[in-house]
C-alpha cells in the first residue's frame, strides 16, 4: 500500500446518530453531517474518510431486503474506490443485515464492517466513538498490500465477529452481540489481535458479485409446547410462501405428534422449504440424534446445524432470490457459502 487506506462510511441510521425528540423524549436518527462533527478524533486516523448517508436515516427496525440492496448497490458503485468499507447501522437488526449482505455480496475480497452503538455519539458516556474508530481501523489494516479482513463482519464492544454468525443478545449492555458458535474474528484491547485461522479461505481473485434479489416469501416460526394445528396449519398455508425456518428445541426436536409430521410433510411435499435451526443460543441441530427429529429427518426438512437464526432466514431469501432448482436447494442450504455454516 503505498497511500492510506480509502475508507467509505455508510450510515443508515441506528443509536449511534440519534438524539432526544425535544416533544417526545423518544430516540430518532438525525442528520449524519452533525454525526461527524461529534467525533473530531476521525481526524488523527490514518486513512482517507469518505461517507454517504442514507436520505432519510433508519432506526433499524425499519430495515428490510430493499435497504439491504441500496447498502450492497453503494458498496458495488464504489467497490474499486475504496479500500474497506464500515456500514453505520442500528444494533436491532445488524444481525440480519451483516447475514443479509454477507449472502449478497459474492467474491468479497475487500473488509465489510458493520457497527453502531447502545448510546448515541453525543452522550457522555458514549460506546460509539470505540466501536466506530476501532471499525474503521480494523477496514483500513492491510498487510502485503492486501485488506487483512475480506468478509463481512461486525465488530461491537471490542470483538469483531463474522456478521452472519451473530445475534443480538442484550438491549441495554454494551456488549449487545455475541457470537455462539464461531470465535471472534478480532480483538481489540491493548493490541488488536487477529485470528487468522478463523478467517475465510482465500478464494482465487473472482470480480465481486452483486446478488439483489431477495425473496420475502418466508417466515419464522417458533415452536412452543401446545403449539395448535390451526395456527401451524394457516402459516403453512399463507399464499406464497416459499420457505420457513422452524426454530424447534435442542438439537432440533419438536413434538412427535401426528398432526404435526403430516402438515410438514404435505407442506414439502407441495414445494414449500422448512430449515431446522434451534432455539438454544449456542450449538447445532442434529436430526436423528432423538426420535423427536427422526421423522422430520426423513420427510426432507432441511438441517440449519449451527447456523443462527437470522442467517437462516436471509439465507432463505437469498437461495430463494437465486431461483435455486429444489433438487440441490437442500444440499446447498446446509452447505458453508459464507462460513455461516459448520
Ligand atoms: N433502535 C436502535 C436501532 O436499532 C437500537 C440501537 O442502535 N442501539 O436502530
Amino acid at each position: 500500500m503505498q497511500s492510506k487506506p480509502g475508507i467509505l462510511l455508510i450510515y443508515t441510521g441506528g443509536t449511534i446518530g440519534m438524539m432526544k425528540d425535544f416533544e417526545t423524549g423518544a430516540l430518532k436518527a438525525f442528520n449524519f453531517s452533525k454525526l461527524l462533527q461529534k467525533i473530531p478524533e476521525l481526524k488523527q486516523l490514518d486513512c482517507n474518510i469518505e461517507t454517504i448517508s442514507f436520505e432519510q436515516p433508519i432506526d433499524s427496525s425499519n430495515m428490510n431486503p430493499e435497504k439491504w440492496v441500496k447498502i450492497a448497490g453503494i458498496i458495488e458503485d464504489n467497490y474499486d474506490k475504496f479500500d474497506g468499507f464500515v456500514v453505520l447501522h442500528g444494533s436491532d437488526t445488524m444481525s440480519y443485515s451483516a447475514s443479509a449482505l454477507s449472502f449478497m455480496l459474492e467474491n468479497l475480497s475487500k473488509p465489510v464492517v458493520f457497527t453502531g452503538s447502545q448510546l448515541p455519539i453525543g452522550d457522555l458516556r458514549t460506546d460509539a466513538k470505540e466501536n466506530l474508530i476501532t471499525a474503521i481501523q480494523i477496514a483500513s489494516m492491510h498487510q502485503n498490500g492486501k485488506p487483512v479482513i475480506k468478509e463481512v463482519g461486525l465488530y461491537f464492544e471490542y470483538k469483531l465477529y463474522r456478521g452472519n454468525r451473530t445475534t443480538k443478545i442484550n438491549a441495554e449492555h454494551f456488549n449487545a452481540f455475541a457470537s455462539p458458535n464461531y470465535a471472534p474474528l478480532a480483538e481489540s484491547g491493548v493490541h488488536l489481535k487477529f485470528n487468522p485461522e478463523l478467517f475465510l479461505p482465500k478464494t482465487t481473485a473472482r470480480k465481486l458479485i452483486v446478488h439483489k434479489e431477495l425473496s420475502n416469501q418466508v417466515a419464522v416460526v417458533k415452536l412452543f409446547p401446545g403449539i395448535g394445528e390451526t395456527v401451524l396449519s394457516s402459516i403453512l398455508n399463507s399464499p406464497g410462501l416459499k420457505g420457513i425456518v422452524l426454530e424447534t428445541y435442542g438439537a432440533g426436536n419438536a413434538t412427535t405428534d401426528e398432526w404435526f409430521i403430516n402438515l410438514l410433510k404435505k407442506a414439502i411435499r407441495s414445494g414449500l422449504y422448512v430449515v431446522n435451526v434451534t432455539q438454544c443460543s449456542g450449538g447445532s441441530v442434529s436430526m436423528g440424534h432423538y426420535e423427536t427429529s427422526t421423522s422430520m429427518k426423513k420427510i426432507g426438512v432441511i438441517s440449519g446445524k449451527d447456523i443462527t437464526t437470522e442467517a437462516a432466514i436471509t439465507k432463505l431469501m437469498y437461495l430463494l432470490g437465486q431461483n435455486v432448482a429444489p433438487n440441490v436447494f437442500k444440499t446447498i442450504f446446509e452447505t458453508p457459502l459464507r462460513g455461516e455454516i459448520e
